[in-house]
């Protein structure tokens, strides 16, 4: 593959719905520009963009594929750098890392389907990110596809920034070409996406005039000298109005809606041509703005091969056979083999040996990469993705990606006894291409837990660790941390006595217990001992008896606070009593004392934020309501959606991320943190009671 300039350069990322028809209009670009021979298929399992093992299987994108095409522009050779999303929520963590690296976007529609949940992520994504975007629309070969249906929606969805450039021709009501409104002309299909001239059909008429006028409108917008010209009647030149569309789409102002049929490979010259002629290249999209670490001041530059290097890491590779790859942008300067980098995060230099780019899951060494290219390096130690590649001598940071945070979680272990190691070594090598998925070891719990964005994901996770790194490991519903306290204040003996010949033991203390007040902490310890009746010497031991007995409270085996133990009296024997006879009878009393006090469970409470449209704010609620959840409030925020804020238990929340899906079509969004512990309901705490009876340790007298 050939060396390409910042300005013959164009990043782009297929955005859409699940199963919309990214991966496969990817393919169909990679056929048209002569990448492959014969165009995959996603139910062949051999398309370029979705070749693990995994999405062969499922038919669906799990990661984001770099497919870098080389197309004859109108001047001269071009590289689009496409990387193609997945579109499945679950997969948000790959969206979020291609957005931040690419600067411009096509969303995929269905145009049977629609407006998708996922168009419409897709529009918020462009938007938040300021990406010039084209709206393509697949499955045209759909007899039941209304593309000016479709069209109609997208105007009233996003507004008039919504530009269809062509109409659809059908013939026998199948779709057999389109007019291009851009140039006036008539296109048919013959071979894939190569087409003849033809002429105008007459009942495009009217709706092309429509879209030529909202165009030409839109060309006359550009400069003041335009919109005199189009109102004394003069036309523009083909040239003028491809720069004027240039313009608008760069500054997001208009999204042109082009039509096509991926299985059948038809439009895709069109698209080619549009993201030619209409993306920006990296030094027109924007500028790199980090921090230059060694003054701490704000750095900016232009996409610009002259100066040192400096470049972001926004996705790692590791494979157990094709190795570990970090994939980059380079923002500054020129990536060359055989060099020395800096990591700016870590503070180290690491050596590269080649450059490379990716196609799929090819590897094609490169020359070099200059400013404003994506590509990959091999087997760097240190670097993560969000990390910034630059010179020790010039070293610049650029932000991190901003990534969801996962709220789904699921307990794991290992089916084999033996293979944790082998499970948390190769689960650290999905976390490094994975940043929405944590491994954590809930040491209070005794349970090692598995976050991530949804259910499928983790499901995903356990099948890699069997399929790449053969292990084997099982995923359950997660312990809850509950915690135990008391309500009121008692009294309590405890008297720990074995003197039945020889030195014996002797100890016997007399408390009181009641709540501390402080839910923070198990216990404060006091004494109120009068005269003598137990040996100071003995306070520590009493105080360990009742440390050790929070560890594992009397009632359901969970941790004990917001006690207070006071030792108020007791009695000693010279000879048999000890610090461990003391420490017992501290305990004995603990025991009895505690589940004569009202003992009751807690349960911690997450404080929870819903982002939902306000048509589904209902259900919501209601939902909540079931979970036993108590809303707080609920605040608008723009795009007609509300914030439902609640506090609700936290292991009501267990599925909810499915659950929530399922009612808001997948647009809802949440997020929890953990806030304090209340007391558990009755039925809560008795079915909890019974089920961990058996860890319960009884007090041996
Ligand atoms: N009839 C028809 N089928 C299509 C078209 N484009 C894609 N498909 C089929 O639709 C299914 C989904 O296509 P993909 O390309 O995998 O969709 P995707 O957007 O990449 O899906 P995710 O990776 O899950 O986000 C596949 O079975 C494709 O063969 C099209 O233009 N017409
Ligand atoms: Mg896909």
């Amino acid at each position: 593959m050939d060396v390409y300039g910042t300005k013959q350069i164009r990043n782009v990322v297929l955005l859409g719905h699940g199963g919309a028809g990214k991966s496969t209009v990817a393919e169909a670009l990679a056929y048209l520009t002569g990448v492959t021979k014969r165009m995959g298929k996603i139910a062949d399992g051999n398309t370029i963009s979705d070749f693990d093992k995994e999405e062969i299987k499922r038919q669906f994108s799990i990661s984001t594929s770099l497919i870098p095409l080389e197309y004859e522009g109108a001047e001269g050779k071009i590289k689009i750098n496409l990387l193609d999303t997945p579109g499945y929520f679950d997969f948000v963590g790959e969206v979020e890392e291609a957005v931040r690296v690419e600067d411009a976007a096509i969303i995929v529609v269905n145009c049977k389907a629609g407006i998708e949940v996922g168009t419409e992520k897709a529009w918020e994504l462009c938007e938040e990110y300021r990406l010039p975007r084209i709206i393509f629309v697949t499955n045209m070969d759909d007899d039941h596809a209304s593309f000016r249906e479709l069209v109609l929606k997208l105007e009233k969805k996003f507004g008039r920034k919504i530009a269809p450039f062509q109409v659809p021709i059908r013939e026998n009501e199948k779709f057999v070409g389109f007019v291009n409104a851009v140039k006036m002309q008539g296109r048919r299909f013959t071979t894939f996406s190569a087409y003849e001239e033809c002429e105008i059909p007459e009942y495009t008429k009217k709706n092309l005039g429509i879209i030529r006028d909202a165009l030409i409108e839109a060309v006359a917008e550009t400069s003041e000298e335009y919109m005199e010209r189009y109102f004394s009647g003069e036309e523009f030149t083909q040239d003028e109005i491809y720069t004027a569309v240039q313009t608008h789409v760069c500054e997001g102002n208009i999204v042109p809606v082009m039509m096509g049929s991926g299985i059948n490979c038809q439009g895709f010259s069109a698209l080619l041509n549009a993201i030619d002629r209409y993306f920006p290249s990296p030094d027109e999209a924007g500028e790199c703005i980090g921090v230059d670490v060694s003054n701490g001041e704000r750095f900016t530059a232009k996409y610009n091969q002259d100066v040192s290097l400096s470049a972001k890491v926004f996705k790692t590779m590791v494979d157990p056979f094709i190795g570990k790859y970090s994939m980059m942008k380079i923002c500054t300067g020129i990536l060359k083999p055989d060099s020395t980098i800096y990591n700016v995060n870590k503070d180290t230099e690491e050596k590269i040996a080649k450059v490379y780019v990716l196609r799929g899951k090819e590897v094609i060494e490169v020359p070099e990469l200059k400013a404003g290219d994506i590509g990959a390096v091999a087997k760097l130690s240190v670097t993560q993705t969000g990390d910034t590649i630059a010179l020790r001598s010039a070293p610049i940071v650029y932000h991190k990606p901003k990534i969801s945070v996962p709220y789904t979680y699921m307990r794991y272990a290992a089916k084999t006894k033996g293979d944790e190691d082998k499970i948390s070594s190769a689960l650290s090598k999905l976390m490094e291409e994975d940043l929405t998925l944590k491994a954590v070891n809930d040491v209070e719990n005794r349970q090692s837990l598995l976050y991530g964005i949804g259910d499928q994901q983790l499901e995903i996770v356990v099948s890699k660790l069997s399929g790449r790194y053969k292990v084997e490991v099982e995923l359950s519903k997660p312990k809850f941390a509950f915690r135990e306290t008391i309500r009121k204040k008692v009294e309590a003996p405890g008297r720990y006595k074995k003197q039945s010949g020889g030195h014996g033991q002797f100890g016997d203390v007399k408390m009181s217990f009641e709540p501390s007040g402080d839910l923070e902490k198990p216990y404060v310890f006091e004494e109120k001992v009068f005269g003598g009746a137990v040996p100071k010497n003995y306070f520590p031991a009493v105080e360990k008896g009742i440390q050790e007995c929070c560890v594992k409270g009397p009632l359901a085996a969970y941790p004990v606070v917001g006690i207070k133990a006071t030792l108020l009296d007791g009695s000693y024997h010279p000879v048999d009593s000890s610090e461990m006879a003391f420490k017992m009878a501290a305990t004995l009393a603990f025991k009895k004392g505690f589940m004569e006090a009202n003992p009751v469970l807690l349960e911690p409470i997450a404080s929870l934020k819903v982002v939902v449209p306000d048509k589904f704010t209902g259900d919501v609620m209601g939902d909540l309501n079931r979970r036993r959840g108590r809303v707080l409030g609920m605040n608008s925020l723009h795009g007609g959606k509300q914030e439902i804020v609640a506090d609700v238990p936290m292991s009501e929340l267990f599925g909810y991320n499915t659950d929530l899906r399922s009612m808001t079509g997948g647009i809802g969004l949440f997020s929890y943190e953990f806030s304090r512990y209340e007391q558990a309901p009755g039925d809560v705490q008795k079915k909890e009671v019974e089920a961990r009876a058996s860890k319960v340790e009884q007090a041996d007298v």
